[in-house]
């Protein structure tokens, strides 16, 4: 069986466990994040774009980020949350973005409050935000374009990262929820978990959070679950692990003039053919 099949996003937050999600930017890195157990990959477009040594900065196109999470669903048994910035422009990008990761078989898109084109979170102070009722209305637009049921769509808020408070952060999220979101996400890069502990007391539960703990790593699942986070990305530790490795792989053989010294770190080709699922497409050949 060499199509897999997937649960929605939806189906996997109904479970009683947070859910933990990985990031990735190519399929290879969301088969890894499944094999080590995370119930959901985040096709992040920092991730995206670094692997294209691109700033995550609204640069690829709709169509690049579709082709990178659908590239990524396709090789899982688990679904795909596709990080779609703020999804590409007005409300009629938003219409057109989710027919289309829709129709590509995503489960689960995120938008985000910011202006397009916009800037990665963690570049600069003071990020400007869209007006709440415009990004509800994008919100809205997102609901009325899906076609099934089952269809998730996240509201992220950069409040904090724009340098708003937490009651911004609560106000926002709560339109945003009676627009029609199936979750919000609050993120911030604050140094500690405290801006996200405080939205989480104030917030009434009308739908799940999700967290993005890049900046406050020390956060256990444990102690997230107690202060009511449903869903935690680790966005972009996959990606900063492959180039800590890559480069440090190449460089070892570089210097030394032979691959002897990385043979023991690295994969195996045989491992390489296991993650290519090589022996099931051999028994298509007669
Ligand atoms: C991403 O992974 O692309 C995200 C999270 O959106 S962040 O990089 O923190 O903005
Ligand atoms: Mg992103």
């Amino acid at each position: 069986m060499l199509r897999n099949k997937y649960p929605s996003f939806r189906t996997v937050l109904a479970g009683p466990e947070i859910v933990r999600v990985a990031g990735a930017h190519h399929a290879l890195s969301g088969v890894l994040a499944q094999e080590a157990g995370f119930q959901a990959v985040w096709s992040s477009s920092f991730e995206v774009s670094a692997a294209r040594c691109l700033p995550d900065a609204s640069l690829l196109s709709m169509t690049e980020y579709l082709t990178a999470a659908a590239n990524i669903q396709k090789a899982l048994g688990i679904p795909v949350v596709a990080d779609c910035d703020t999804g590409y422009g007005d409300n009629l990008n938003v219409a057109h973005m989710v027919h289309e990761f829709e129709g590509m078989g995503i489960t689960a898109v995120c938008i985000e409050d910011k202006l397009f084109p916009k800037m990665n979170s963690f570049v600069g102070d003071g990020q400007a935000l869209l007006s709440v009722d415009a990004f509800a209305s994008k919100i809205e637009t997102a609901k009325n374009a899906q076609s099934s049921a089952d269809f998730f769509v996240i509201a992220r808020t950069e409040a904090l990262i724009g340098g708003l408070d937490v009651d911004t952060a609560l106000e926002r999220c709560r339109v945003y929820a009676d627009a029609g979101a199936d979750a919000v996400l609050i993120h911030s890069k604050a140094r500690t978990k405290d801006q996200v502990v405080a939205f989480l007391e104030g917030w009434d539960g009308r739908v799940p959070v999700v967290i993005v703990p890049t900046t406050y790593p020390a956060w256990h699942i444990d102690e997230m679950r107690h202060a009511g986070v449903s869903v935690v990305i680790y966005a972009n530790q996959g990606l900063r692990a492959s180039v800590s490795s890559l480069r440090g792989t190449y460089r070892s053989i570089y210097q030394a003039g032979d691959s002897t010294g990385v043979e023991e770190s690295i994969a195996s080709v045989g491992e390489i053919f296991d993650l290519q699922r090589l022996a099931e497409w051999q028994k298509l050949s007669a």
